[in-house]
């Protein structure tokens, strides 16, 4: 590969790594765009046209880093431009195509040629939209507009949870497929926390169920907060919580849940004139064969819950 990054992430005067930027800028609402392309020129036009519409736009120039800046940003929209005279454009659809899929992130290619084979090509391997140079900017911004819009609403209709906003249930045994044959292939060791807010009905009996709710949305945030990236965060259902670390060893998933339990333990509520603080128990197991389903190593996790649960909740037992 013959591409550099351009000056990518500069944000203000400082240098913001693809992680900083997920904690501040770029997650939640903020739509993230992720443009691909080996005309570095090219790329900060189009960076620079696209931040005007209040998206979080990375440009990368470097083929070999898209796919971490793919999973660390969590973009919503994939814009690769590519002269056809380069393979990159097609093997890196071809390379992220299941990924793409699977999450339900638009890619638009940006073509040099109009041919219409480029652009059968191109909508082969998974595009879903296509634009030929010379194009015009507004094009592309209502183009890429109706691609987020068809995003949020799957993402809000299928995988995410409605109270929330984090993953539901149905998004991780999806990711669990995938994950199960890269268990195998690069015997990569996940690690599966199961989360349980100690005596959550004593709040919504204290509190009532609109500061419950309250509580369930921050302690959502909370977690999303203060994991990476890469991890996921799942509400699997009432007051319980999934997180999945992905390259991560039972010992360092332990030390994580650690740090989150004891942060999370000084975190205040309010409500009216009272302030409450809310504790959580874990359970941790260590995904380290593909071959189980899904539900073999919640079972697990669930045991472990329950023993935290019975040794006095607030704690992490694996
Ligand atoms: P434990 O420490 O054993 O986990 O006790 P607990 O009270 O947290 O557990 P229990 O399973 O008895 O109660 C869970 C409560 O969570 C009951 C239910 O009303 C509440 N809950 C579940 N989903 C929601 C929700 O969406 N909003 C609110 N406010 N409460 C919810
Ligand atoms: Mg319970
Ligand atoms: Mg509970
Ligand atoms: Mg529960």
């Amino acid at each position: 590969y013959i591409f550099k990054i351009v000056k990518l992430c500069y944000e203000n005067e400082g240098f913001v790594s693809p992680t900083s930027v997920l904690k501040g800028k770029g997650q939640g609402e903020q739509p993230v765009i992720l443009l691909v392309g080996n005309d570095t020129t090219f790329l900060m036009h189009m960076k620079e046209k696209l931040g005007t519409m209040g998206w979080y736009v990375i440009a990368v120039a470097q083929a070999e880093k898209v796919v971490s800046f793919f999973y660390d940003m969590r973009p919503h929209c994939i814009v690769i431009h590519f002269s056809t005279k380069e393979k990159h454009g097609f093997e890196l659809l071809e390379m992220l195509n299941e990924k793409l899929k699977q999450q339900f992130i638009s890619t638009m290619i940006i073509s040099d040629d109009n041919k219409k084979e480029t652009r059968l090509k191109s909508y082969a391997l998974g595009a879903d939209d296509f634009l030929a140079k010379p194009f015009d900017m507004d094009e592309l911004i209502v183009r890429i507009q109706r691609q987020l819009e068809r995003k949020k609403l799957i993402d809000e209709l299928l995988l995410l949870d409605e109270l929330t906003h984090v993953y539901n249930r149905k998004y991780l045994k999806q990711v669990y497929e995938q994950l199960q044959s890269d268990i195998t292939r690069f015997k990569e060791s996940y690690c599966l926390a199961v989360l349980d807010l100690d005596y959550f009905k004593k709040v919504n009996d204290h509190y009532g169920h609109l500061a419950g709710d309250t509580v369930l949305k921050e302690f959502a945030r909370f977690l999303r907060q203060e994991t990476r990236a890469g991890d996921t965060v799942v509400r699997f259902g009432g007051e319980e919580f999934l997180l999945l670390f992905p390259k991560t060893n039972i010992d360092t998933a332990c030390l994580i849940i650690e740090r989150i339990r004891t942060k999370f333990s000084n975190v205040l509520f309010q409500q009216g004139e009272k302030t409450f603080s809310c504790t959580f128990s874990s359970g941790i197991v260590e995904i380290s064969e593909g071959n189980r389903p899904l539900e073999y190593w919640l079972q697990l996790a669930d045991h472990a819950l329950y023993a935290a649960k019975q040794a006095g909740r607030n704690r992490v037992q694996v």
